[in-house]
C-alpha cells in the first residue's frame, strides 16, 4: 500500500520502485524495526533526503543538553518500519565542535543499524574525508552519492563501483532533489542491515608501534566497560589524547542518548 499519488509518466523506475513500497509515516511511528543515522558533510542534500523517505510531518527537538535542533521521522519500506535521524551536518569527526560530537556520539554510542552517509558527486574529494572517518566507526553504512544531476551537468562522472569496492561498502548514485535513486538506496540499507550485503569498511592500518598499542589497551576496555561499542576506535582515540572520548568513558555517558522532543507539522 502506498500513500504516494501515481509517478508522472516517463518518470525514473528506480524512484517508481520506492514508491511502490515507501509508506511515508512522518510522526506516526512508536515502534520500528531498524534506525537509520544520516549523516554528511553540510549542505549535501541530507534533508532532502530525509523528507523524501519520511515525508512532511517530523518530530523536531533538540539533542539533549545542546541546543543543536535533531530531526526524526519514520516511514516503513517493504514491510519494515524504519526510524530515520538526521545528523546536523560535519566536515569531521574529529574536533571538538558540538555538531561533530552529536553526530559521532550518535553513530558510536546511538548504535544505528545503518549510517547513509551522503556525499557530494560534485566534491567528492572533500567529502571522502568524513567518509572514512565514519567507516572507522561502524561497518554498517552505506553511500548515497547524492547531486548525480548536477555532476551530470558539470560533466563529472564517477565511478560508483571503483569506489564502492575501494570503500568496502555500497555506493548509491543518487539525485534526492528529484527523488532518483531513493528506493535503490533504501534496498541497499535493508540488505546491509539484514546481512545481505556483507561490508568490509576500508580501515586506516597502523605501525606495529600503534598496533601493540591498540590491542594492549581493547582488553583493558573490555573489561572495565563490557558493552562498549567499537573498542578499537575507542583506543585509537584515548590514544590519540581525544578528551571527548575520555571524558564520555569516565562520567558513564555512553547510553544517554535520548532526546527532548517538541512536535512541528512542517
Ligand atoms: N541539484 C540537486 N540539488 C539537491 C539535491 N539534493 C539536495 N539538493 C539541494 O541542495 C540544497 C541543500 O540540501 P539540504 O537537504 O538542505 O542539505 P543538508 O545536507 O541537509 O544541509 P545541512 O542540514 O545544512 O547540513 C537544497 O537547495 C536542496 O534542494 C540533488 O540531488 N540535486
Ligand atoms: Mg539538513
Amino acid at each position: 500500500m502506498s500513500t504516494q499519488p501515481a509517478p508522472p509518466p516517463g518518470h525514473d523506475c528506480d524512484s517508481c520502485a520506492m514508491q511502490e513500497h515507501l509508506v511515508q509515516m512522518g510522526i506516526i511511528l512508536d515502534k520500528w524495526d531498524y534506525v537509520i543515522a544520516l549523516a554528511g558533510n553540510p549542505n549535501v542534500g541530507k534533508s532532502t533526503v530525509f523528507n523524501a523517505l519520511t515525508g512532511l510531518k517530523q518530530h523536531t527537538g533538540n539533542w539533549p543538553g545542546k541546543t543543536v535542533a535533531r530531526a526524526e521521522g519514520g516511514f516503513e519500506f517493504n514491510s519494515k518500519r524504519f526510524k530515520m535521524i538526521d545528523l546536523p551536518g560535519t566536515y569531521s569527526l574529529l574536533s571538538a565542535s558540538v555538531d561533530e560530537e552529536i553526530a559521532r556520539d550518535f553513530i558510536l554510542f546511538g548504535r544505528p543499524d545503518c549510517t547513509v552517509i551522503v556525499v557530494d558527486a560534485t566534491m567528492l574529494e572533500r567529502n571522502l574525508n568524513l567518509v572514512l572517518q565514519i567507516l572507522e566507526i561502524t561497518d554498517k553504512a552505506v553511500v548515497c552519492l547524492n547531486l548525480m544531476d548536477e555532476a551530470k551537468r558539470k560533466g563529472i562522472e564517477v565511478e560508483h563501483r571503483t569506489l564502492s569496492r575501494e570503500l568496502g561498502v555500497p555506493v548509491v548514485p543518487t539525485s534526492a532533489r528529484n527523488k532518483d535513486g531513493l528506493g535503490l538506496l533504501m534496498r541497499t540499507v535493508a540488505e546491509v542491515i539484514q546481512g545481505e550485503i556483507k561490508t568490509s569498511p576500508r580501515r586506516i592500518t597502523g605501525n606495529k608501534e600503534l598496533n601493540h598499542a591498540v590491542d594492549t589497551l581493547i582488553p583493558m576496555l573490555e573489561a572495565t566497560y563490557p558493552d562498549l561499542p567499537n573498542t578499537r576506535w575507542i583506543a585509537m582515540r584515548l590514544l590519540d589524547g581525544d578528551y571527548r572520548v575520555r571524558q564520555a568513558l569516565e562520567r558513564g555517558e555512553l547510553s544517554r542518548m535520548g532526546m527532548t522532543v517538541t512536535e512541528t507539522v512542517g
